[in-house]
């Protein structure tokens, strides 16, 4: 075992950890001998014992934080230890305060849990609650002291948040369409908990910490799951382990599932590590699964090794195979995954590296037997469900958009208030979407106007045409102040954002227009920007990496487009953009599917030669025909200055890199030049 000496400022332990380390290492079928350098969070899981220390201890002591290796562990109960970083100041300690986060597979709230955590978010937190692209509540601004007091409500609510974060499974993603009358959407929320239930760590560590031992159930899970956990195929478990499944070094990094159902893809199934999409048969009985396999969108800026992947379709299997499957998969990122660097832990770069026949055949491997062929599916689409629907049952669904991912008081707007109101009154259930929308269901249609007029008297406009679609579609994760990965704004730059873009669209006479806009504030990829028709990933203070090119569905990446847009430039850049997709877009072509079907160096060459004042067909023709000389109208009446023409071509080569007009970038270039010659001739 170790002592506590990880040295905290490398990510790797020191040769002497690692001497320690090897011969422990207690991994089945693990392929590399781990004499390598592991990196340092293999240890700390490896001394926590099974997620206890130093959590527990630390929880007992009266500070205001905890150590970095007791916050290593503390993600595994749900729980980041953030600062507010609109409060630092330069020597002084940091504004402590804790994010706790749900685990609620499919998006499933409880009445009792909502109102639980909306009172504890009043209480202890920071009066809002936050509603996460994984189908999951978060509340921010927890102090240390009410840490105990706020996990035990959630548990004792029927909710949880084991597993909420760290390397294991996370939040199981499904459809939050509440339909009853269509048996694959219960398969799809039937498997989404069994599955979140097989993999849910099984460490006693959480009750006694959090709830001194009290074993609270919340739920009983399915006698099969239980026995597909102690199934030991060809070495998925892990022999003599409180965690059969994970063992002690748990997974090297982060697994995300989502289960879906034919042509449902609110759940982006192509970002996740594993997809698996409901078959059934004519009678709407459940035969089996399609597995996808791969998906991944962390990244670093200027890291080339990491990138944002698609998940591969990996095969079938029959519905009685599935935990098997599924664990033969955990089983195989589990021993085959890195544990060195963790930015190249994720089961999309096995998948990449591998290629799918490797990686199939060693799941077939753990699985026993062979996969049989993906079946077809129809096409995926993406739909969000707001206002009033029928479920099937004769009852009636409410979905209500979420703006920026954020429920809280705002002026005479009182979301807040008036989902604790409906909750309160009616009792009711709902499911979180994971485009940061919540669907209350179940609903009596005697108690729609009840519900209509609770909405009405906090100024909650559920009416999806009131609502600008760019607003609706659109994602931003939390970033500052809380998030401390994050490079710039994300959630609270967003509404800006839009209503610049809108005025563009209108300006330029696409008013009806929109597309599914995602902002991040780091390249991590919490809002899933890399899927989006138009995303900003922030790469410096208000500075973001523009991508273009993702489908209306989520069904295929977008490609960087410029690494640094100032949000001062946002109109400079994108006019061109809308004005090249104004002009040569295809009949019901979306702007993403537009940006996708020219590629960016065309969308490049075209902004280049662009001209404001003359934003006609005339400059789609410049672009096409690559003649950045010709003449037009607008430009005979404005003065013109030649240049040599080696000279011009090494503007215009700086000017597509920046993807920048070149009267835009000659302009700068230029007022910059005057400006300082101006301050270096001034007496
Ligand atoms: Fe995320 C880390 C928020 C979904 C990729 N994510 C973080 C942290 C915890 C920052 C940190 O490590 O200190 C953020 C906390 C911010 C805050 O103040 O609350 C954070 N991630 C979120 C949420 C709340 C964003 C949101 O707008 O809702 C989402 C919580 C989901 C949930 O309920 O479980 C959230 N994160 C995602 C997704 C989307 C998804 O899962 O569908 C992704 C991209 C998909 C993927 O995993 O590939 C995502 N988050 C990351 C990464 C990059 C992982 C990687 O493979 O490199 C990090 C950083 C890390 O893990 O080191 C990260
Ligand atoms: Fe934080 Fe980056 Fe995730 Fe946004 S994308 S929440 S800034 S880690």
């Amino acid at each position: 075992m170790y002592d506590r000496d990880i040295d905290h400022n490398s990510d790797r332990f020191t040769d002497t950890q690692i001497q320690r380390y090897s011969p422990e290492v207690p991994m089945v079928k693990t392929p590399i001998p781990p004499a390598t350098k592991l990196s340092k969070v293999e240890g700390v899981k490896e001394r926590s014992n099974y997620l206890r220390e130093p959590v527990a201890t630390e929880l007992l002591e009266d500070t205001s934080s905890f150590t970095e290796e007791a916050t290593q562990i503390l993600k595994f109960h749900g729980s980041y230890q953030q600062d507010n970083r609109d409060n630092r100041v330069k020597g002084q300690e940091k504004d402590y305060q804790f994010m706790l986060r749900t685990r609620s597979p499919g998006g499933f709230i409880p009445p009792q849990l909502y109102l639980t955590l909306d009172q504890l978010s009043q209480e202890y937190g920071n009066q809002t609650l936050r509603a996460t692209t994984r189908q999951g509540f978060q509340v921010h601004g927890i102090l240390k002291k009410n840490l105990k007091t706020t996990i035990a409500s959630i548990v004792k609510s029927m909710g949880s948040t084991l597993g909420g974060c760290g390397d294991v499974n996370r939040n199981v993603m499904a459809p939050p369409a509440p339909y009853k009358n269509r048996p694959e959407y219960d398969y799809a929320w039937k498997y989404a908990n069994n599955i979140a239930d097989l993999l849910r760590p099984q460490t006693g560590a959480y009750y006694e910490i959090w709830l001194d031992g009290e074993k609270v159930i919340s739920g009983e899970e399915a006698p099969e799951v239980k026995a597909a956990r102690l199934h030991d195929g060809n070495g998925t478990n892990i022999a003599g382990k409180e965690e059969p499944i994970y063992g002690d070094h748990y997974m090297p990094r982060k697994f995300k599932i989502a289960v879906t159902v034919p042509g449902d893809n609110s759940v982006d199934l192509y970002s996740q590590d594993v997809s698996l999409v409901v078959i059934t048969d004519n009678q709407g009985e459940l035969e089996g699964f399609n597995i996808l396999a791969g998906g991944g969108l962390g990244r670093t800026h200027n890291k080339e090794e990491t990138f944002a992947r698609l998940a591969d379709p990996i095969g079938y299997v029959d519905k009685d195979d599935i935990y098997d499957l599924v664990k033969a998969i955990v089983a195989t990122q589990r021993d085959y995954g890195d544990r060195v660097s963790r930015r190249h832990a994720r089961m999309k770069y096995l998948l990449e590296e591998w290629g799918v026949d490797k990686f199939r055949a060693t799941v077939e491997d753990y699985f026993g037997k062979q996969l049989t062929p993906y079946k077809p599916l129809p096409e995926f689409k993406y739909e969000d469900f707001l206002g009033w629907h029928e479920q099937g049952d004769g009852k009636l669904f409410l979905g209500i958009t979420i703006e920026n991912g954020r429920i809280k008081d705002e002026g005479t707007f009182k979301l807040k208030t008036a989902l604790r109101e409906i909750v309160q009154q009616l009792s009711l259930p709902m499911r979180l979407t994971p485009h940061q929308n919540l669907i209350v269901h179940d609903i009596d249609p005697a108690k729609r106007s009840t519900i209509q007029e609770i909405l009405d008297q906090h100024g909650v406009i559920i009416d999806p045409n009131a609502i600008d679609p760019l607003v609706r579609f659109s994602m931003a994760c939390p970033a500052l102040p809380t998030c401390g990965l994050a490079i710039t704004e994300a959630e609270r730059v967003i509404p800006s954002i839009l209503t610049r873009i809108r005025a563009l669209l209108n300006k330029l006479g696409l008013e009806q227009e929109h597309f599914v806009v995602r902002i991040t504030g780091c390249p991590n990829g919490c809002s899933r920007p890399y899927m989006a028709e138009l995303a900003f990933v922030g790469s410096g203070a208000d500075i973001y990496q523009v991508w273009l090119g993702g489908s209306p569905a989520q069904t295929r990446l977008a490609q960087a487009y410029v690494d640094k847009l100032h949000l001062n430039d946002l109109e400079v850049q994108l006019e061109p953009i809308f004005v090249y997709f104004k002009n040569g877009r295809q009949t019901g072509e979306s702007f993403g599917d537009f940006c996708s079907r020219v590629g960016n160096d065309a969308i490049r060459e075209f902004v280049v030669t662009y001209e404001p004042e003359t934003a006609t067909a005339e400059a789609i023709n410049e672009a096409d025909i690559g003649n950045d000389l010709k003449t037009t109208s607008a430009r005979k009446s404005r003065p013109r200055i030649s240049v040599r023409p080696d000279v011009y071509a090494q503007i215009k080569e700086a000017a597509t890199r920046q993807s920048k007009p070149l009267t835009e970038l000659v302009t700068e270039v230029l007022e910059a030049y005057l400006q300082t010659n101006l301050e270096a001739n001034s007496p």
